[in-house]
C-alpha cells in the first residue's frame, strides 16, 4: 500500500498569493495558506440553472448566507459560479455571468474566507479578482492564454481542472487513448506554463465527469495516487455528479450527497488536498473524524479534547 492511501503521514499542502488573504501567513514570496490532509471547497451556485439546487441561491442574500454557513462550517475556501458547467449547459455571455459572481464577492469580503471562482472566461476572472475573489477555478485548465495572464498579473492562484471538449457538448464520445497519462501530463504542461507566467501556485483537477465516461472516471480516481504523488495540491470534485447515479443507483442530484462524502473521503485517503462539495458540513465533519482516527491510530497520542 502507498504512503498516500495509508492516509499518515497526512500530508501539509499549500497555495501561496502575492497579495494578503484570510488565513494567510507572510511568506518570502507572498502570503502562504496551509492545511494539513483534505480540506473542502464549499460549492456557492448562484446560477438560475445550476444542476445541483435549481438556483436556490439566486438571491444575493441567500448566496451569502449560505456562503457565511460553510465557511462557519470549516470549509477551507468557496467556489462562487456564475455559469453552469454541467453537461449540456449553454454559456452565458460574460457580462452576465459577472453580473451574478460580483455582488457576492463583493459582500463576502473581508469575511474571513478564501474565494475561489468558477469560470472558464478571462473577462470574468479580471472582474472577479477586481471584486475580491482570491483564486480562479478555470474548468478549462487555463486553455486561453488570457486566463493564465489575468492570474499572473493579479498574483492569483489557479485551479487547473482538465475537461476534454466543452460543457455543451462533452459527454457525446469521450474518448482517450490513455486516460490518466493524458490527463496528468495536459495538467502538468498547463502548470509549468503557469508558473513560468507568474501565476504564485496552481491545483490541479482530473476533472470528474468533464468529457469522461464512468470507465474513464473510475481510472482517474484509481490513479490518484500517482497524480497527488507530485508537488502540486490536488482538487477532486464529484459532487453530485451523475457519476454517482452510475455507481449507486441515484437518479436525483439532490440525494447524492452520501454517495460524493464516500468518493471523496476515498479521494482524501489517496492524497487530494482539496475535495469541492455541495454538502460541505458534512464533508469537514466527516475528513476531520477520519484525520483523527489516522492520526491516534498511527502516533497514540491522546485526542486534544476528551469530549
Ligand atoms: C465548477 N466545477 C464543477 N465540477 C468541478 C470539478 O470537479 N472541479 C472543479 N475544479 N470545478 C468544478
Amino acid at each position: 500500500m502507498n504512503r498516500a492511501s495509508e492516509g499518515w503521514p497526512r500530508r501539509a499542502h499549500q497555495l501561496t498569493f502575492a497579495f494578503p488573504v484570510p488565513g494567510g501567513a507572510r511568506a518570502a514570496d507572498g502570503w502562504r495558506v496551509q492545511w494539513p490532509g483534505c480540506a473542502v471547497m464549499g460549492v456557492l451556485n448562484v446560477t438560475p440553472d445550476s444542476f445541483s439546487d435549481g438556483g436556490r441561491h439566486a438571491t444575493l442574500e441567500a448566496a451569502v448566507a449560505q456562503a457565511r454557513a460553510m465557511r462557519d462550517v470549516g470549509a477551507l475556501m468557496i467556489d462562487v459560479g456564475g455559469e453552469s458547467t454541467r453537461p449540456g449547459a449553454e454559456p452565458v455571455p460574460a457580462e452576465q455571468e459577472l453580473d451574478r459572481v460580483r455582488p457576492v464577492l463583493q459582500a463576502l469580503a473581508g469575511e474571513g474566507v478564501l474565494l475561489s471562482v468558477d469560470t472558464l472566461k478571462a473577462e470574468v476572472a479580471a472582474g472577479a479578482l477586481a471584486a475580491g475573489a482570491h483564486l480562479i477555478n478555470d474548468v478549462n485548465g487555463l486553455r486561453d492564454p488570457a486566463m493564465i495572464r489575468i492570474c499572473g498579473e493579479a498574483g492569483a492562484p489557479a485551479c487547473i481542472m482538465h475537461m476534454q471538449g466543452e460543457p455543451r457538448t462533452m459527454q457525446q464520445a469521450p474518448h482517450y487513448e490513455d486516460v490518466v497519462g493524458e490527463v496528468h501530463a495536459f495538467l502538468l504542461e498547463q502548470a509549468r506554463a503557469a508558473l513560468a507566467a507568474g501565476v504564485p501556485s496552481v491545483l490541479l483537477d482530473p476533472g470528474l465527469g468533464f468529457g469522461k465516461t464512468l470507465a474513464h472516471n473510475l481510472a482517474l480516481l484509481r490513479a490518484l495516487p500517482e497524480l497527488t504523488a507530485g508537488p502540486f495540491p490536488v482538487l477532486v470534485g464529484a459532487s453530485r455528479k451523475r457519476l454517482i447515479d452510475y455507481l449507486a443507483g441515484v437518479p436525483r442530484a439532490a440525494d447524492r450527497d452520501p454517495g460524493s462524502l464516500a468518493l471523496h473521503l476515498y479521494a482524501a485517503r489517496q492524497g487530494a488536498a482539496l475535495v469541492r462539495a455541495h454538502a460541505a458540513g458534512a464533508h469537514v465533519q466527516a475528513l476531520r473524524v477520519e484525520a483523527a482516527l489516522d492520526d491516534r491510530a498511527e502516533s497514540a497520542r491522546p485526542l486534544e479534547s476528551p469530549a
